[in-house]
């Protein structure tokens, strides 16, 4: 909790350390009611810095200062300065150490920042700034020091102690004490230590690296979860052969551990050789976790080993330089995913994501570039648009490049800058340097926000046969600049004949016609280019693979998008153009919603996804998204003002359109593959992952016909399958159903059997938080009295308010404010206890703007009261000034 207004800070006031860590040891002494920590700093002046000595300035946070020595002097109270944020001291040569013991108490911190207690058991999290909260320091990314760290702690509470690194010593101690000691070679910023002491029981195996080097692996968690261990065990062997081969990346140390916890802020943290992980990031087998819980484990495992290199190896020189490691390591972990399942399905389920949260992200208030220029609380900027955003700036660079181009550039750099603190420049310099390329303005990517428009049209000349493609970009005012300079937009095209062929593409000037997709860049505000030899009349396929993160606009009609959807030899637009078609079909019901009419359906979705859903040879899991809808959220993001009762009807009205006219086709799909998943045994696979996706979303457009053998199917899949993927959509089928007493005893049921497994308790409650059906405030208020509920956990907070607040769109937004309300009063008690989930709860009120007045005015009414509510965090106080200014 601050005591001043909290300040903004500035990239361009960036300044290097005036003093350099070079080695750092640390002893931490933990007890119950509080716990020691000693830290021995080797320092010296930064040349860099020029001649003279400064006063040395360390950061450090809710800490009793115990003792300070400076070149083994003693300190007394006039000998330094002291206040909540620094501690002051003012060295008497270029080299000394600073020995400092200050007392924490990591068991009542429940901000889960620093050290801190999770059930049992400590640990940390460090990132961003949580180290100032365990010891002075200089705590900030530029500060690169080797760790040697040793804990002591009671033997019988807590027999395993690790840190960051290679045991080198253990022993025991006094009282039922014991002690080990980690040694960490690799020089490393602050913010990658970690600490983990508790009972806990581990999975191991080994890894051999490309050199034929043994790694020792070790997974980490409480004793009632060694069970759950494999997936990720499996998923991380797949990554470190991944990187090896894609990047040429080795592992390093002689060990590699994952520690599960229960209580913790985000997905995983990339601790130097010891990642600590919520639990939820890696617990996972067949009768707990479903398709999706294992296919996140396996990209967070693997996202995590990956920034090993980017952003551990090489590192961000400051805050503002996040993405450096964020975009680059999501880029990373996509590839990965793609690679380990369905490339096509993948980009799908990213670009779905980017376009519904980050694009409203990049629309709002918190709006911000993938290299901020300033923030007020770097908690805030752990982004879609600096990770989601991010990764796809680099992966336009990856599509201007080439994958050869690329691998050189990413080669470059991590040789180049191994061992140090660097920038978003860098990185783009290695690109350039490998490649003699010039990406100086593709540069402003990383300093404009906004997601860009890009309106075509086209013109063919049938004499000439000539065909041309007129491109015009703008980018809307974002809070921090008006006035936006073209991007570099790589839109990757292709163009279709009348039968569905690719045509050969030459553009005027070239000799030759060369391949039938390919990438253009488009750099100023309007531009032309002109294919020749086009005989007839093309239909372009446009920014496939979504080439560029931006809005692109095209007047197909809704016949060119059916054909799109037959014929694109690009699998992604395949999709996009059914999406297309879907929004053209949704926006048109909410119209006659709007204006009290009637609602009718066009024909021709029925009729192209009937045409999906009968075609065997796609790819199952293809054919699941392509029957997905375009959700709430994106319908909110795509319109001007969001009209939510009448996007809600719309949407419900088309999904039951669907069901009751492809019911048959949909009938025979859920039964074969249910026949099939009975038959086989749970594998978490990519086309097994494929097959339950589409029995899974067969089954929910199904029960929307009511019909008694449904309702048979769906109670017979909850009650004998194996798994949690058929099981739980069985039970949200059933919640979202108005079949009142089958849901309540599955609901029973199922918080019975599972009472004691609090991930999949959190699915019991997500489910129930996400029924659209009437009452949902009440329904979400009931289950915090629930006694599986416990608001101080975070992966609570995130399964009933944040999934009633985030996808329950129409009972948060009831037009008399009571979810406003509701969540606001959770914001302001957040606050007081766990600053970084209040404001990350926060977001759906920032975006109060798209909403019709009645709307906006009370969402805007409960954002004040957060402001005027109390002494507030600067996570909340930046995130609420920002969305009043
Ligand atoms: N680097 C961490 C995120 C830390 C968030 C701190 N508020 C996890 C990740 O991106 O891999
Ligand atoms: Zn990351």
């Amino acid at each position: 909790m601050r005591t001043e207004q909290p300040k903004m800070i500035y990239l361009k006031d960036y300044q290097a350390p005036d003093y350099l860590i070079e080695e750092t040891h640390l002893t931490f002494e933990l007890f119950e009611d509080h716990s020691l920590v000693h830290a021995q700093l080797v320092m010296r002046r930064n040349p860099e810095r020029g001649a003279g000595l400064p006063p040395l300035v360390l950061d450090g946070q809710q800490l009793e200062l115990l003792s300070v020595n400076l070149a083994d002097q003693a300190l007394g109270a006039d000998d330094y300065q002291l206040t909540d944020s620094h501690l002051t001291v003012q060295p008497k040569s270029a080299s000394f150490t600073l020995d400092t013991t200050v007392k924490i108490h990591p068991e009542t911190n429940t901000a889960l920042e620093g050290l801190y207690k999770s059930g049992s058991m400590f640990c940390t999290q460090c990132e961003a700034e949580g180290f100032r909260k365990i010891t002075y320091y200089l705590d900030r990314p530029d500060v690169m020091s080797t760790f040697t760290t040793t804990v002591i702690a009671e033997q019988h509470r807590y027999p395993i102690l690790l840190s960051n690194g290679n045991p080198i010593a253990s022993g025991p101690g006094e009282d039922g004490r014991h002690w080990a000691t980690w040694e960490d070679p690799f020089k490393k910023p602050a913010y990658l230590f970690a600490l983990v002491a508790g009972d806990l029981w581990c999975v191991e195996d080994t890894f051999t690296t490309m050199t034929d080097r043994v790694v020792a692996l070790r997974i980490y968690v409480e004793p009632e979860n060694i069970d759950k261990c494999q997936h990720a065990m499996t998923s991380l062997k797949k990554s470190m052969r991944w990187d090896e081969e894609t990047y040429g990346r080795e592992y390093d140390l002689d060990i590699f551990m994952i520690v599960a916890v229960n209580d913790f802020n985000m997905g995983a943290m990339e601790n130097k050789g010891l990642n600590i992980f919520n639990s939820s990031a890696v617990l996972a087998r067949a009768e707990t976790a479903t398709d999706a819980a294992h296919q996140r484990v396996e990209a967070i495992v693997a996202h995590e080993y990956f920034h090993n290199w980017s952003g551990n190896r090489v590192t961000c020189r400051d805050w503002f330089q996040l993405s450096l490691k964020e975009g680059f390591t999501v880029f990373r972990d996509s590839g990965f995913s793609a690679d380990m399942n369905s490339a096509t399905v993948k980009r799908i389920q990213d670009v779905a994501y980017l376009r519904t949260h980050q694009f409203a992200e990049d629309a709002g208030p918190m709006a911000h570039a993938v290299r901020p220029d300033s923030f007020i609380e770097i908690s805030n900027f752990y982004t879609l648009t600096v990770y989601e955003k991010g990764s796809e700036v680099v992966g336009m660079i990856h599509t201007l490049l080439g994958a050869e181009g690329f691998r050189k550039g990413s080669d470059l750099y991590f040789e180049r800058h191994d061992g140090q603190a660097v920038t978003c420049d860098d990185f783009i310099k290695a690109m350039e340097d490998a490649n003699g390329a010039d990406l100086t303005q593709f540069k402003r990517w990383y300093s404009q926000a906004g997601t860009p428009r890009l309106a075509v049209s086209e013109s063919y000349d049938a004499v000439a046969k000539t065909y041309s493609l007129t491109f015009r970009q703008s980018c809307p005012e974002t809070p921090d600049k008006a006035e936006k300079l073209p991007f570099v937009i790589p839109v990757e095209l292709g163009l279709l004949d009348a039968k569905g062929s690719s045509m050969a593409l030459r553009l005027a000037g070239e000799a030759t016609a060369g391949a039938t997709s390919r990438v253009i860049s488009v750099t100023e505000a309007e531009q032309t280019f002109t294919f020749v030899d086009i005989p007839e009349q093309p239909l372009p396929s446009l920014l496939r693979g979504f080439s560029a993160p931006v809005k692109l606009s095209f007047p197909y009609n809704r016949d060119q998008l059916m054909f799109l959807m037959q014929h694109d030899s690009d699998g992604f637009n395949r999709w996009d153009a059914g999406q297309q078609l879907s929004v053209q079909v949704l926006q048109e019901l909410i119209a006659q919603h709007q204006q009290g009419q009637a609602l009718h359906m066009d024909q021709r979705l029925i009729t192209a996804l009937r045409s999906v859903l009968s075609d065997e040879s796609l790819d199952q899991a293809m054919v699941a998204e392509m029957l997905s809808l375009p959700g709430e959220a994106y319908l909110t993001e795509i319109s001007e003002v969001a009209d939510v009762d009448a996007i809600h009807a719309a949407r419900e009205f088309a999904r039951k359109q669907l069901a009751d006219n492809l019911h048959e086709a949909l009938w025979l799909r859920y039964q074969a593959n249910r026949e099939l998943s009975k038959q086989t045994p749970y594998v978490a696979a990519a086309e097994h992952f494929a097959r339950r996706a589409l029995q899974n979303i067969a089954l929910s457009y199904l029960m929307l016909s009511g019909k008694p053998e449904v309702l048979a199917a769906t109670l017979e899949q909850f009650d004998t399958s194996d798994n949690m993927t058929e099981r739980l959509t069985a039970l949200a089928v059933l919640v979202n159903s108005p079949f009142e007493a089958e849901k309540a005893q599955a609901l029973a049921v199922f918080a019975e059997n599972f009472k004691d497994n609090p991930l999949v308790m959190d699915q019991w409650f997500s489910v129930q938080a996400g029924s659209t059906l009437p009452g949902g405030l009440a329904r979400v208020k009931a289950l915090m009295e629930h006694p599986a509920f416990n608001i101080k956990n975070p992966n609570k907070v995130r399964a009933l308010m944040g999934a009633f607040a985030g996808q329950n769109l129409i009972n948060f937004h009831a037009a008399d404010g009571s979810g406003y309300r509701f969540l606001a009063d959770l914001v302001i008690e957040l606050n007081g206890f766990n600053p970084q989930i209040a404001s990350r709860q926060l977001a759906p009120l920032t975006r109060w703007r798209k909403y019709d007045s009645a709307r906006q005015a009370l969402m805007r009414a409960e954002l004040e009261r957060i402001r005027s509510s109390g002494e507030l965090s600067s996570d909340v106080f930046e995130v609420v000034s920002k969305s009043l200014a």
